[in-house]
């Protein structure tokens, strides 16, 4: 009996290592005179995360390098782990895509969703599409 403990508890370890959340770090790219940019850094770290904020000027460089198609770009642009995060996407959405752990270059919230995590506004829906590694695909509406 000690033994089947013993397995289940092994088995549900590697279940919860492998659909691990993200890691409650960012780092976001975003134009100094951006409020909604603000807004969702407050939004993490409300929610936990340690994030770091650079300043940058030529958000579209970076976005190129990045690897951010022009018709998903929204505002900020941000790392966590080795995906690329573009606007306002809810914490659940990039738990999803670590879990899933998608073979992607990242997701995006594109445009400006009124209502969406460090938006003001009354709340529309916010879909949230992939990028990079195939065409865009649809991952949750939020
Ligand atoms: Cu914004």
């Amino acid at each position: 009996m000690k033994s089947v403990v013993l397995a289940l508890g092994l088995v549900l370890t590697s279940i919860s290592a492998w659909a691990a959340d993200a890691p409650r770090q960012a780092v976001v790219y975003k134009n100094q005179s951006c409020g909604c940019c603000g807004g969702w850094v407050d939004y993490l770290r409300d929610n936990g995360w340690q994030v770091v904020v650079h300043d940058v000027d030529d958000l579209d460089g970076l976005k190129d390098r990045m690897g951010v198609p022009d018709q998903v770009r929204s505002c900020h642009t941000a790392k966590v782990g080795h995906y690329v995060i573009e606007g306002h996407v809810p914490i659940e959405a990039i738990d999803k895509l670590f879990q899933a752990k998608l073979k992607v270059t990242g997701i995006a919230a594109p445009g400006m969703p009124q209502g969406s995590p460090g938006m003001s506004g009354v709340k529309e829906p916010n879909p949230i599409v992939t990028f990079g590694g195939g065409p865009s695909k649809l991952i949750g509406t939020y």
